[in-house]
């Protein structure tokens, strides 16, 4: 097997005999498989119209290929099956023709991964950013929001992994990945907040009341609303984890009574958070960690996320089995206190745009007052890493008349501390998940206009942490914006290039983190 597409890739160049995530050698080899197929989908539709279902089947099956979202042989093979049926559906008859012309063969990614280093790092941009995008392709799409555009880009990236060979064709369509993304994000965006309000401030308390309860983790806020309602009424309770957190700022899901707070922290530490855990949880989207035996019978899987044995709840979105098992269960027999990774008790959420911007022109006065001196973007993805304490320890050090806007899972390192306020609005502002990274960037073009200046020329640095493809895309889409001298960590990506990763530093500034020390006195010009 050949895998290098997340953070924690072995030995920080990649993994070959199994996967540090979990994944073995054949699931890797049936995700190469399937992503081979999706390509010869896209490549179908060169020449035949996509349809409906090509679209659906290319988002599934990049969405299935995420770091920690499917460890199941079986519904990668059925993954599969379902891409070659899209494919006959497009060109009718193909798969067994006497002269096969093999414009719509299946790639086989080893092409890909034995390419020249530097072909393959762009591919490998373009086909990792795609796997992230098709998340919030997906999210949205539960909501039934979808774009034509975003739709069709991921034929046409797709193609280009496939089939284009020059660094000059492949970079173009790198930075076209981050604007579609842009794109995607303002979808997922639109569809969050017209079905469920805009997001308001929100304090969430990590304590976990007696009595039966769920825990819901993954993006989806789809499949958060459909377990509120069918748990409406029947004495458990819902808590939020890892990066469905948001999900307490948005009226319509709050409103519930039985959302009651938030449990645990980001994904790497499920392990140990689920191992005693006297309730279900159910995984919407990653990260999953392979359950330990200790919880496994308590793992709950929806949408693509899958593991072998584990309770599957499928499209009817039953989530039946899930509520027997906390009832069965019956949770604590105590109201249990427990503290974020700092000692804090509680977290606040729910600083999205609307928020932020609604009260712009307070930033604004503040900024020019002298009362902000600077914003940081502290955001991304966490991980098992011993150098992500980095980013509590940047936090703690940046100066206390500045804003720290975070979003995603990453926050978790630093989100139950108490840093104060300026002027009303507190030094630390969690502006939703990954896909939130739009409203952050509408928060730095709102600032940017305000001030008469480019982004660039803001008090504001992104110093940013990744683990998996979502974080890709999201770079690509900063890279695309022109941002400049974003601050990377806690390592750089296996798969860029000594060439690509010259090209990023030359053209962008990208460095990789040092200490918090150094890199809040190079941010702040000292
Ligand atoms: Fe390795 Fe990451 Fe790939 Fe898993 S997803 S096999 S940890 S590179
Ligand atoms: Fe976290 Fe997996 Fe990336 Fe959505 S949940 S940010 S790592």
């Amino acid at each position: 097997m050949f895998c290098y597409q997340c953070e924690q890739t072995a030995g920080c160049t990649g993994c070959t005999q199994s996967g540090v995530c979990g994944k073995s050698a054949d699931t890797a080899r049936l995700q190469d498989e399937l992503t081979g197929a999706l390509i010869g989908l896209a490549r179908a539709t060169e020449s035949n119209p996509a349809t409906q279902n090509t679209y659906q089947t290319i988002i599934e099956g990049l969405f299935t290929t995420i770091t920690n979202v499917s460890f199941d042989d079986d519904a990668i093979i059925r993954q599969i099956e379902k891409t070659h049926a899209a494919k006959e559906e497009l060109v009718p008859g193909c798969g067994s023709c006497g002269a096969p012309c093999g414009k719509t063969e299946d790639y086989d990614m080893q092409q890909l991964w034995n390419d020249n280093e530097d072909i393959r790092s762009l591919k490998s941009l373009i086909l990792f950013g795609l796997r992230g995008m098709a998340a919030y392709a997906y999210h949205a799409q539960m909501l039934g929001y979808q774009d034509d555009e975003v739709n069709d880009f991921f034929c046409e990236g797709l193609f280009k992994v496939g089939y284009e060979n020059t660094m000059e064709e492949l970079l173009p369509t790198v930075l076209k990945v981050g604007e579609i993304n842009l794109k995607c994000m303002a979808l997922l965006d639109k569809a969050n907040t017209e079905s469920y309000g805009t997001p308001t401030p929100a304090v969430v308390p990590l304590t976990v009341e007696k009595g039966p309860f769920i825990v819901v983790t993954g993006h989806d806020l789809k499949d958060l609303e459909l377990l509120l309602e069918q748990t409406k009424d029947k004495g458990i309770n819902i808590y939020t984890h890892g990066e469905m957190l948001p999900a307490h700022a948005y009226p319509k899901l709050k409103k519930y009574p039985h959302l009651k707070g938030n449990f645990g922290t980001a994904w790497q530490n499920q392990q140990k958070e689920f191992a005693n855990l006297p309730a279900p949880a159910l995984f919407t989207t990653n990260c999953l960690m392979p359950p330990k035996a200790s919880y496994a019978d308590r793992v709950f899987t929806t949408e693509v996320v899958a593991f072998p044995d584990t309770v599957h709840i499928g499209e009817d979105k039953d989530f039946t089995p899930v509520i027997e098992k906390a009832l069965e269960l019956g949770g604590f027999a105590e109201d249990m206190e427990f503290t974020g990774i700092n000692g804090g008790n509680k977290v606040q959420t729910g600083f999205g745009h609307g928020t932020i911007l609604s009260v712009a022109d307070k930033v604004v006065e503040a900024v020019k007052a002298g009362d902000i001196s600077h914003f940081f973007l502290v955001a991304g993805c966490d991980g098992a890493r011993p150098g992500r304490n980095y980013y509590t320890e940047f936090v703690k050090q940046t100066p206390k008349d500045s804003i720290i806007l975070t979003l995603a899972c990453g926050k978790y390192r630093f989100n139950d501390l108490d840093l104060g306020e300026i002027g009303g609005l507190p030094r630390i502002m969690d502006m939703g998940q990954c896909n939130d990274a739009y409203g952050a960037i509408q928060v730095a073009v709102a600032l940017a206009d305000a001030f008469g200046c480019g982004v660039n020329d803001l008090p504001l640095s992104f110093v940013l942490s990744w683990y998996e493809q979502k974080a890709v895309c999201i770079l690509l889409t900063l890279l695309h914006l022109g941002i400049k001298n974003i601050r990377l960590g806690p390592s750089l990506p296996a798969f860029l290039s000594p060439n690509i990763l010259n090209f990023l530093v030359e053209n962008y500034g990208i460095a990789p983190i040092t200490t918090p020390e150094e890199d809040l006195k190079a941010l702040l010009g000292k």
